[in-house]
């Protein structure tokens, strides 16, 4: 059954009981940054994420918005996938556990631990924990539950129990004979430990709520979260299905071969599911890798704890990559780490801007200026060591960088790669090629050559290494570097020497442009007003790319519930007729350039992308974005406007954006989903 050319790895499926925060965004781009590294490996890679949709915690939570649980688990399910289209993640496939695909799927394993004798009925009766969704028989009432220590409620259920005191020599002796299947090894000695002190049956349906998958035969049951949840990784590529087609994929795919989790969720994927596994006779993943939390102000970042940071203030304000990359480099990976602003710019500025973008901003600069733009044929006789040294450096950081990645050392795999930046960085100021160029002679020629290609080439190696952690300014230095698509690049044969002589360089622009002090505050008032809701209502009425904190529909926000903002009287006089309102034509732009305008402080001037023509619009929004970050956005445009002109330049169209508190701060109307330049809004 199983392939070694295939690589199936999964994150949790999140709780659609809150938004996401920068934790579920930890798990994610760690899995998506090994999932874009295998697939560059040659491997038939899939990569599975979604939402965990059921269970009374999300009946309640769904009562407190005043919407059916339908609703809710709809509207942040689509959150989740939102957030990671805006942060790039390559997931396969995205599943819910509320889609038909996943019911049919936890029933027929529900059958089938029933059929093999595992599962029986029984009786409860004792303190539950809503929240852990468990039963905590250790606790008399009134005690709180001892996992989370939120107060427990009394129950007496008739249940179904899964023989779980049945699987403790079972998991024992497949612990022991794989080795890997619990990493790290802490994480290991706990599950064995806690196996070894004794397994109690476990009850696997409730009917106390009515918000899951009925028991097959018996709906008055509903299944047991976890055993739902747990069952997303088979049910997604095709487990309960019976078409050739899933079948096939169930076959191709399973086992998984890394479920990355977090480490407060490793006794339900390192027991329990092996044990349903077990039972079912099917084929146990091949490894659970639990990694540490992310702390914020000391403590775990949680919804519950109120003490999150979401990540569109980061994508707001430093974009994508500058978050995956400080997820992966600054924690040392199954470890706890940390989150602040501070270290984030700090990180930014010093490793992206600085380092990476200084490699590839003179280097490509100066090959323009010196060679016209094309990459320069090295000398072959006159290598000095230090030309030498770069390459060796290359070759070893290719082979510690791939070992290291494979290892989940993905700090120490980025620090290699910079190890190799910040030699070429020194190589460049070493070698003076600007002075060199100065010496307008043959020798000084082919010398200025040899260390341009050099550099140009350790920049070539890195970029294809740090590609998939850093996805974005990659693609975008690959294709400054004349290289095309950088998705079309086969990993495993990523060599030195490989750099395409005379290779034409595509257009030079900065890839990463540097924070300043002015940027944490913005991202901590970001926060602020997520947290708190207090963004303006013109902003919730009129920017639809408002990350969905700052819409109206803040779900369990009582300030915010469902409300409508009242509409004042005058509005209402005001009001204007279809026909007058679809005089003004609006399309979907895409920003193809954008450039500070000489001597205006607030201009940008943009050429856009309308479809059916590239417009020039300038707008007064230079102190809110930086033009770097606009190319290639989707933008609102309302197309036919009279021309104007600013500062001598004509202006085209319009660009929407809601307009923040006094100083009229502009936040861009933009789409959550994909949309074509072009397309009408109405
Ligand atoms: O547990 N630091 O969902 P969940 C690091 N639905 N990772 C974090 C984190 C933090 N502060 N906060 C969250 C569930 N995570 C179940 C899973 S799977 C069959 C069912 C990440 O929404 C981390 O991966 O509470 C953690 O395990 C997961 O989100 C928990 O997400």
């Amino acid at each position: 059954m199983d392939n070694p050319e295939k690589f199936y790895i999964t994150t949790p499926i999140y709780y659609v009981n809150a938004r996401p925060h920068i934790g579920h965004t930890y798990t994610t781009v760690v899995c998506d940054a090994i999932a874009r590294r295998q697939r560059m490996m040659g491997m038939d890679t899939w990569f599975l994420t979604g939402t965990d949709e059921h269970g009374q915690k999300i009946e309640r939570s769904a009562a407190a918005a005043g919407c059916s649980p339908r609703e809710f688990v709809d509207r942040i399910a689509s959150e989740f996938r939102a957030l990671w289209d805006r942060m790039k993640i390559t997931y396969d496939d995205f599943i819910r556990t509320t889609e038909p695909r996943h019911v049919r799927g936890v029933q027929a394993m529900f059958s089938r631990l029933q059929e093999r004798g595992y599962i029986y009925k029984g009786s409860y009766s004792g303190q539950y924990c809503v929240f852990d969704e468990l039963y905590v028989d250790a606790v008399g009432p009134g005690v709180p539950c001892p996992e989370c220590g939120r107060p427990t409620e009394t129950v007496c259920e008739e249940n179904y129990f899964f023989k779980l005191s049945a699987m403790e020599e079972p998991l024992l002796k497949y612990y022991s004979e794989h080795p890997d299947f619990i990493r790290p090894e802490a994480r290991r000695n706990e599950v064995i430990a806690f196996v070894r002190s004794g397994l109690r049956d476990l009850s696997v349906s409730r009917t106390s709520f009515k918000w899951g998958i009925p028991v097959p035969n018996d709906p008055r049951h509903v299944i047991y979260v976890w055993l739902d949840a747990l069952a997303n990784y088979l049910t997604a590529i095709g487990f309960g299905s019976d078409t050739p087609a899933d079948k096939q994929e169930l076959e191709r795919y399973w086992p998984a071969d890394v479920h990355m989790i977090g480490k407060e969720i490793v006794r339900f994927h390192c027991v329990y599911w092996p044990a349903f596994l077990l039972a079912a006779d099917l084929p146990l993943p091949r490894s659970i890798m639990a990694h540490g939390w992310l702390l914020f102000e000391e403590n775990k970042m949680s919804k519950s704890r109120g003490n999150i940071v979401r990540s569109e203030t980061i994508l707001d304000t430093l974009g994508g990559d500058a978050l995956r990359y400080f997820l992966l480099r600054e924690i040392v990976f199954g470890q706890d780490g940390s989150f602040s602003f501070d270290a984030l710019v700090q990180r930014f500025n010093a490793d992206l801007a600085n380092d990476l973008g200084n490699l590839s901003s003179r280097t490509l600069s100066m090959i323009t200026r010196y060679f016209e733009g094309e990459v320069p044929y090295p000398s072959h006789s006159e290598r000095t060591p230090a030309d030498e040294a770069i390459g060796n450096l290359a070759q070893q950081t290719i082979a510690d960088f791939h070992a290291q990645f494979e290892q989940f050392q993905f700090s120490r795999a980025l620090e290699t790669a910079w190890s190799l930046v910040a030699a070429v960085n020194k190589y460049i100021v070493e070698n003076e090629p600007w002075a060199v160029a100065e010496r307008d002679d043959k020798d000084s020629r082919a010398r200025l050559a040899t260390i341009l290609y050099t550099s140009a080439e350790a920049l070539r190696v890195v970029t294809a290494l740090v590609h998939p952690v850093i996805p974005d300014a990659t693609s975008r230095i690959w294709m400054q570097l004349g290289l095309g698509e950088i998705s079309d690049l086969d990993l495993r044969s990523l060599a030195w020497g490989q750099l395409q002589l005379g290779a034409k360089l595509g257009k030079i622009e900065p890839v990463f442009p540097r924070a300043d002090k002015s940027t944490i505050e913005r991202m901590q008032q970001m926060e602020q007003q997520r947290s708190t809701g207090g963004v303006s209502k013109e902003a919730t009425a009129a920017s639809p790319d408002a990350p969905p904190g700052e819409t109206g529909a803040r779900p369990g926000h009582p300030a915010t519930q469902g409300a409508t903002p009242p509409v004042p009287a005058a509005a209402i006089e005001n009001k204007i007729t279809i026909d007058d309102f679809l005089k003004v034509e609006m399309r979907v732009g895409e920003v193809k350039v954008a450039e500070k305008v000489k001597g205006a402080d607030k201009l940008l001037r943009m050429e856009v992308d309308i479809g059916s023509e590239v417009r020039q619009i300038v707008a007064g929004i230079a102190k809110a974005y930086q033009p770097e970050k606009l190319i290639g956005r989707k933008v609102v445009i309302v197309t036919n406007l009279q021309p104007r002109k600013l500062r001598g330049l004509e202006s085209n169209g319009m660009i929407v954006a809601a307009s923040l508190g006094d100083e009229g701060q502009p936040v861009l109307a933009g789409f959550l989903e994909d949309v074509p330049a072009g397309a009408k809004l109405k």
